[in-house]
């Protein structure tokens, strides 16, 4: 049976990597459109050897995008993560390194147009429902992809794609602090449970016998540390609106300590059951958003100022990342805006056995 050959853009979004299709490129069924994300990646398997994926949750990603019928948005996006190891494809949470693809990308196909200088896409993310804005650089009415932009994570440089968020208090929970208390306890440990964008239990490292300095490597080794960690998960899941997470990838798992580098706050994060080599993007604006929250876990450890302007910068395993949060009067966060970057690595087709999506 000939192969299916799928138009894709493979494109670095900040530290992630994902496949970015034309919604109309994709069956229109689900569960088809599942077996063909599973088959594009090579999920299920630890070493995704068949596929594209890089066996890495971090590039295990795809991006599907299509102009939108919505007067305040110029395209969809729709995330999904490709589980590495199970044929599991999730919708359930939001992707903020892929979304700085997404405009790159949505030009690169001319579902919207550049302009001189640089070009606006206002993006609806499907997943939880809100608005993103990015503004590309486009200097001479195309993508600059090359730029001065460094950030943690990615080696060398790049253009600076900047990510306004207006309204993402309670993406996915409904509220800024969806157990209705800035601190909760579940197997003895204070965690505040926060949604700012992304769905996210905060607990002191301290609390738990480390220090929040260990590596990527040491916490993924550290299986008694990982079951506490999902057993306080679990039971955070339905406090924080969002069911039996059992099978989610939400809420993320993060320790925190005090920052060793002139940062707000160090942070150690599981998506959720690996820990990130950095920190997701909006992982991080609810982690930033925390420490701005009076009686939290972060009340002690965070270094923050005072102002309606605040910049946080969040350490991590591999640097910092730096958040950018609006207050209003009454010092509720009301917007929020970061720099990312982004690539085209790979135009083409991707190639998926004909028998998973026959060619008609
Ligand atoms: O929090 C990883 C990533 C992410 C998600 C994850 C992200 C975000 O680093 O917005 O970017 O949390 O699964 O790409």
């Amino acid at each position: 049976m000939r192969q299916r050959r799928i138009p894709c853009l493979l494109m670095r979004g900040g530290t992630s990597k994902a496949a970015c299709f034309v919604a109309s490129d994709l069956p229109d069924d689900p569960a088809l459109r599942d077996r063909v994300l599973l088959a594009v990646m090579g999920s299920p398997d630890p070493r995704q050897i068949d596929g594209i994926g890089g066996a890495d949750p971090l590039t295990s990603k795809v991006a599907i995008v299509q102009a939108s019928e919505r007067e305040d948005a110029d395209v969809d996006y729709l995330f999904a993560q490709v589980n590495v190891d199970q044929a599991r494809v999730d919708y359930g949470q939001n992707c903020g390194n892929v979304l700085a693809a997404v405009g790159p990308f949505a030009i690169e196909r001319g579902l919207v147009a550049a302009r001189r200088g640089s070009t606006s896409v206002r993006i609806f993310m499907q997943n939880t429902g809100q608005i993103a804005e990015a503004q590309i650089p486009t200097p001479d009415g195309e993508i600059a992809y090359d730029g001065d932009l460094q950030i943690d994570g990615v080696p060398g440089s790049a253009a600076q794609i900047v990510l306004n968020f207006q309204d993402i208090a309670g993406s996915s929970c409904g509220a800024l602090l969806p157990t209705g208390h800035p601190q909760d306890r579940f197997d003895g440990v204070a965690v505040t449970c926060i949604d700012n964008g992304m769905p996210v239990v905060l607990l002191r490292a301290a609390d738990v016998g480390r220090t929040g300095f260990e590596s990527r490597e040491q916490l993924d080794n550290d299986s008694e540390l990982k079951q506490r960690l999902e057993s306080i998960r679990l039971q955070a899941g339905p406090k924080m609106n969002l069911g039996d997470v059992s099978q989610r990838t939400v809420p993320k798992m993060t320790l925190v300590a005090e920052p060793r580098d002139g940062g707000a706050i160090t942070s150690r994060t599981f998506i959720p059951h690996r820990c990130h080599a950095s920190i997701g993007v909006l992982g991080a604006v609810s982690v930033a958003s925390a420490c701005l929250i009076a009686g939290s876990i972060t009340q002690g450890l965070a270094r923050t100022a005072s102002g309606q302007q605040q910049r946080l910068s969040v350490e991590h395993p591999s640097g910092e990342f730096s958040v950018l949060l609006t207050l209003d009067k009454q010092k509720q966060i009301v917007g929020c805006g970061l720099l990312r970057s982004a690539r085209a690595l790979f135009d083409g087709n991707v190639q998926i056995p004909g028998d998973i999506w026959p060619v008609s």
